[in-house]
């Protein structure tokens, strides 16, 4: 207790953590207590709702250039198990989400060299072309910046011509960890963490929404969790465009990581610290901290409620990336279910829209 006195001081004063109090959080064995003051914070910026939305997840394809060592996902095309989905794969996919009521498809996939821009301008148009109600949350900033690089056109332009294709908002994938040495590590084959917070910028400027993730429980240390936090909190503060934010837990199996002997992952303690800690150190910026229960499980997501997290995703439908590095998780989750473990955590449950519009209190 005492050693977290002075943080407790600026949590109740409502003054801004800084680096330090993070590496503090980070450092301390005293989980109850932090999870205490996140639960605490969450209840007084968003109250007892637990947010989920009615979703589904496309992954387009597979084959990848990048070759990130953390991922099991992605396969060279000549590779067993290499996908591409044509567009009329991917419509049939969200025909059968819009049977399932979804408001939400999930779109992200991998950098593909053998797909041009005009694919994922395709993809978007057909959507909204037949499912103008279904939101489209696609493409990650790692995407979006292959697509300038591939095509010529400038950050900018894409997102513009995305968005009048059809794109609603961008998904959090790809921030992964920003310090350059341990991203150089992990996925030297992808844009810096400076790369990434640019087109989040530009896709906020122009008036598209996005959340932001942190892949942690690899190698890196405390002070890259909070720097990468901190990241996000500084770019919030100019744009504002962050919904929310997404703590990904990592999975080993079948990873480059863990070949080099990297064992395990991130245990319990680590992802509900990493919750609580997300919260102290983004309250009063963003305001939607997710428990994303297929990485952390759906039990440990139930958990993660009571520390600081208010968001537990959404229905999901069909998941590969966890999936192929071992994930246990079901791969989809119905509606019935998220709604009975939030309500039995103590919370109301709330289906939202994307952008966090209440559809429903159950
Ligand atoms: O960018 C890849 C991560 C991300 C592994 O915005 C891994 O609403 C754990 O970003 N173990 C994709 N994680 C998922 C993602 C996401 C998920 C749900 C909601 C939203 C949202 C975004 O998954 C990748 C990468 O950071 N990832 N491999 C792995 N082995």
């Amino acid at each position: 207790m005492e050693e977290l006195s002075l943080i407790i001081d600026k949590i109740r004063s409502a003054t801004e953590l800084d680096f330090d109090d993070g590496i503090h959080l980070m450092k301390s064995r005293n989980l109850s207590l932090i999870g205490a003051l996140a639960d605490n914070v969450r209840k007084k910026t968003v109250g007892d709702r637990v947010m989920f939305v009615t979703n589904c997840h496309i992954n387009y394809s597979n084959i990848c250039v990048s070759k990130c060592k953390f991922c099991a996902y992605f396969r060279e095309k000549s590779q067993k198990g290499s996908f591409t989905l044509t567009i009329d794969k991917i419509m049939e996919k969200a025909e059968k989400a819009e049977k399932m009521g979804a408001t939400e498809l999930h779109i992200v996939g991998s950098l593909n060299p053998e797909l041009q821009f005009e694919y994922y301008e395709k993809i978007l148009s057909s959507l909204h072309d037949k499912y103008p109600e279904l939101t489209l949350k696609a493409f990650t900033a790692v995407e979006i910046a292959y697509l300038s690089q591939i095509s010529g056109m400038s950050v900018r332009e894409i997102l513009i011509r995305l968005k009048r294709a059809g794109l609603s908002g961008l998904p959090g994938g790809g921030g992964e960890i920003f310090n350059e040495g341990t991203r150089k590590k992990v996925c030297p084959g992808k844009i810096s963490g400076e790369e990434w917070l640019f087109v989040m910028e530009t896709a906020h400027m122009l008036g598209l929404k996005s959340n932001a993730t942190m892949l942690y429980g690899h190698i890196e240390t405390h002070a890259d969790i909070v720097d990468h936090i901190l990241r996000i909190r500084d770019l919030q503060k100019r744009t504002g465009g962050f919904q929310a934010f997404i703590p990904l837990s990592f999975h080993p199996d079948n990873t480059e990581l863990q070949k080099t002997g990297l064992k395990f992952g991130p245990t319990g303690f680590d992802d509900l610290k990493i919750i609580a800690v997300s919260r102290l150190l983004l309250n009063g910026y963003i305001n939607n901290i997710k428990a994303y229960w297929v990485m952390m499980g759906e039990k440990l997501a139930q958990i993660a409620l009571h520390y600081g997290a208010n968001d537990i995703d959404g229905t999901v439908m069909e998941e590969r990336i966890t999936h192929a590095a071992g994930g246990t998780s079901p791969d989809h989750m119905p509606k019935e279910k998220l709604i009975h473990l939030i309500k039995n955590a103590g919370r109301v449950p709330v289906e939202r829209t994307t952008n966090y519009e209440v559809i429903r209190e159950y």
